[in-house]
């Protein structure tokens, strides 16, 4: 469609050294034509050169000093992108990588997510190419404070809300919190979310996007009269997001049989969740150590999907673009019928599209993966309200909230009657109409 073509276009040469933005654009604004084709107004009105500029970037220096005394200097962002439907809300990642054209793709991507979830949360999204692998708590501690030390006002509960990503858990939230505290002199928690459980985290805000990310798993295979007892996965990644994945499958009785981080990958039969939990969350260690702990299992390096494992269920949670085209068609060729995005734009588009073609049940990150912001703003509430529910209390919204997602796509795909089963399209599109339909109406031009 010409219009999408021509601000594509125009976004490509204006930003041609970004090309994970580029990347994101591509995928959701060729999937919503039908929206455009709806309502040829939008042109006139610069709709989606609007959506796709974000509200506000912020660049910063953020300078600390190592525990031998040497100074350093990283880059600190945020990106706020789009608040028609609530305060910024997205989380911040620490890693070497880190640059405005991945922050751009996420934030961007992070605005039509917040939107699936039905939630009163708008887009953003933060970091910086900081890498805390090797680094003490004390070094981690120095970092957080001297990137809250600009940060801090440019946030605020009903401003812009962070939160974790990679690099960043409950220990880093625990520093940025304290920082902004300190700075501000007032307790104002609902600043930042996936707090520590006694100063104002929410319960099961750790485990949400994993179990989310199997809720709406098992929604789609539901959907298809799949069983999902006694399938084989692979799961990438072993960080904050697989860890809880693999928690939720194995419970459903799926078998994961391989999980990998940065650097290698583990295959065994019976995973030890514990041993991998014990490596991750308290070494902070690698994956290459878990057959001594865990006496079974292998480990190897490389990408775990250059293994040739067979398994029906793929689930990419470590980051993105780990899965090219070749990777898709070896993936596809293993037996797979079901992939669902943890992490953001793990596949990149022609895997996508490969997908579609071969009929495999495909949930892009923006919906399968939407319950660790969903919980994030579920924590937001009880900030609000000064009270807390319990995990049950937290986990049974989460499975709703992951429901209604999984619903909102099968009536997209069902009102503008897409010809396959495309997960990508109807999210894409029920997440970008309500967007839309906010910015037109606060009279956003
Ligand atoms: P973590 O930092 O906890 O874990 C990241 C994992 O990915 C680690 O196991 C890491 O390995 C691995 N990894 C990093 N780079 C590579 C690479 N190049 N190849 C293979 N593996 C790699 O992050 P999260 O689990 O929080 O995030 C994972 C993904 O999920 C990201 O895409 C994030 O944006 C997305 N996401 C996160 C949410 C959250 O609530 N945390 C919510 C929604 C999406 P190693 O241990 O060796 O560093
Ligand atoms: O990509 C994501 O949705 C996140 N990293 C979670 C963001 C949040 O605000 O909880």
């Amino acid at each position: 469609m010409k219009y999408i073509e021509r601000v594509l276009e125009e976004i490509k040469q204006k930003d041609k050294d970004q090309p994970e933005f580029n990347q994101a654009l591509e995928e959701v604004l060729k999937s919503v034509e039908v929206i455009f084709k709806k309502h040829p107004e939008y042109e006139k009105m610069a709709i989606l050169e609007r959506l796709v500029e974000p509200e506000r970037i912020i660049q910063f220096k953020v300078p600390w000093t190592d525990d031998k005394g040497v100074a350093h200097v990283n880059r600190g962002f945020r990106v706020q992108y789009n608040s028609a439907l609530g305060p910024y809300k997205g989380g911040l990642r620490f890693h070497p990588t880190v640059n405005l054209s991945v922050l751009k793709f996420l934030g961007f991507e992070q605005i039509f997510k917040n939107s699936l979830t039905t939630l009163p949360i708008g887009g953003g999204k933060g970091g910086s190419d900081f890498d805390p692998k090797g680094k003490s708590d004390s070094e981690v501690m120095r970092f957080c404070q001297s990137f809250m030390t600009e940060l801090y006002r440019h946030i605020g509960p009903d401003v812009d809300v962070p939160a974790g990503d990679m690099g960043v858990g409950g220990r880093e939230i625990g520093y940025l919190y304290g920082q902004y505290r300190r700075i501000r002199g007032i307790s104002e928690r609902g600043v930042l979310t996936g707090k520590g459980i006694g100063y104002g985290g929410s319960l099961a805000r750790k485990e949400a996007t994993g179990y989310g990310l199997v809720y709406f798993l098992l929604e789609m295979l539901k959907a298809n009269n799949i069983e999902p007892a006694g399938l084989n996965a692979i799961v990438s990644g072993s960080g904050n997001v697989a860890i809880y994945a693999v928690e939720k499958a194995m419970q459903h009785g799926i078998h994961v049989i391989a999980m990998s981080d940065s650097r290698g990958y583990i295959v065994d039969e019976k995973i030890d969740l514990k041993a991998v939990k014990k490596i991750k969350e308290e070494l902070r260690g690698s994956l290459k150590d878990y057959p001594k702990l865990a006496k079974h299992g292998q480990y190897f390096e490389g990408s775990v999907y250059d293994a040739k494992l067979k398994a029906e269920i793929v689930l990419p949670c470590a980051t993105q673009n780990e899965i090219d085209i070749k990777r898709a068609k070896a993936i596809v060729a293993n037996g797979c019928i079901a992939v669902a995005e943890g992490a953001n734009m793990p596949d990149n588009n022609d895997a996508i599209a490969y997908y579609l073609e071969k009929g495999i049940l495909f949930a892009p990150g923006k919906a399968a993966n939407a319950g660790g912001v969903a919980t994030s703003a579920l924590e937001m509430s009880q900030n609000s309200m000064r009270y807390s529910w319990t995990f049950e209390e937290v986990d049974e919204k989460l499975q709703d909230i992951m429901k209604q997602i999984h619903e909102q796509c099968t009536d997209a795909m069902k009102k503008y009657r897409l010809d396959k089963i495309n997960y990508v399209a109807a999210a894409n599109i029920a997440g970008m109409q309500k967007v839309i339909d906010a910015m037109i109406a606060q009279g956003d031009y």
